[in-house]
């Protein structure tokens, strides 16, 4: 069944664990990740951004998200993640999703809270949740000294003032992920998290997941983080099981015999991460 964001985010937040947010792109990736949900018996997150909205079109992902999320007996949120204009937005809005992120993190924090707040009067009033994040996420080195983790880290002072003034349903923080494929083992500033938690008491997200140790995620779910974000390990999944094919046969050329293996691949990193999220059986 289609539900909201903040109704499988509250319950993550009340219970202690974490819901899988994974990145859809095309058919293959939504039915692994359905499936995976359903024999987990977890709740799940869809999650489309910008860029899978231009490649996919937004009709062909409401209708087949929602298609799914009709015939599942798990609860699925429609998510936009990291949604930069008014304009995806809004069309997001009415075309069925269920949740929307505003991403204004890399405005200076009066106009990140302007931007945010409009968004979530349109958002509350259609009954829709939003996510919005405070720091930086992108280019985060292993080595970073404390300054410098300051000035892009999510500052918990900045972050109570930003949830009190827009309202959001939940918060993205930068504590030392990032997305796409680490160089080194990637040093979660698992303090910050703690103060931040304690501080806001709500449903907080953590983007940039794929490639971090699985103690680093079981820890940072122990500490309150209740969304998190996996898509490259799921874009690996799907490009190895497609080499796969054609390591044992060159030839081949049906796209059914070709995608088929990768859903199977990716379904299988769902699985994996459902468990480790502890979402498990929350159903
Ligand atoms: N995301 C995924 C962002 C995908 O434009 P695009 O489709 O490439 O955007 O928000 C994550 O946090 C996933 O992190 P990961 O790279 O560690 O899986
Ligand atoms: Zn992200």
């Amino acid at each position: 069944m289609l539900v909201t964001g903040k109704s499988i985010l509250d319950a993550a937040h009340k219970g202690g664990y974490a819901v899988g947010a994974f990145n859809v792109n095309n058919m293959e990736i939504l039915q692994a990740i359905i499936e995976a949900a359903e024999e987990e018996r977890a709740p799940v997150i869809i999650q489309t951004s910008e860029g899978a909205i231009k490649y996919a079109g937004i009709d062909y992902l409401s209708t087949m998200v929602k298609l799914a999320a009709s015939k599942a007996t798990v609860p699925v949120a429609l998510h936009l993640d990291h949604g930069t204009t008014y304009e995806t937005i809004i069309k997001c809005m009415t075309n069925g999703w269920t949740s929307v992120m505003y991403d204004g993190s890399h405005h200076p924090l009066e106009e990140n809270i302007a931007h945010t707040k409009a968004i979530v009067k349109i958002a509350h009033a259609a009954g829709i949740s939003v996510e919005a994040e405070l720091g930086r996420l992108s280019g985060v080195e292993d080595n970073i000294s404390v300054s410098e983790k300051d000035a892009i880290y999510t500052n918990p002072e900045e972050a109570k003032i930003f949830v009190n003034e827009t309202g959001v349903d939940s918060l993205a923080i930068a504590i030392g992920t990032a997305h796409g494929k680490y160089k080194g083992e990637p040093k979660l500033d698992f303090d910050r998290l703690k103060t931040i938690k304690e501080m806001l008491n709500m449903p907080i997200v953590l983007h940039g997941a794929s490639g971090v140790p699985e103690e680093s995620i079981k820890k940072a779910v122990s500490l309150g983080v209740n969304k998190i974000n996996i898509d490259t390990d799921i874009r690996q999944a799907f490009t190895d099981g497609i080499k796969s094919v054609f390591e044992k046969k060159p030839e081949e050329f049906d796209p059914r015999k070709i995608c088929g293996p990768a859903r199977e691949m990716m379904k299988a990193v769902v699985k994996a991460k459902i468990r480790l999220f502890g979402c498990n059986g929350k159903v």
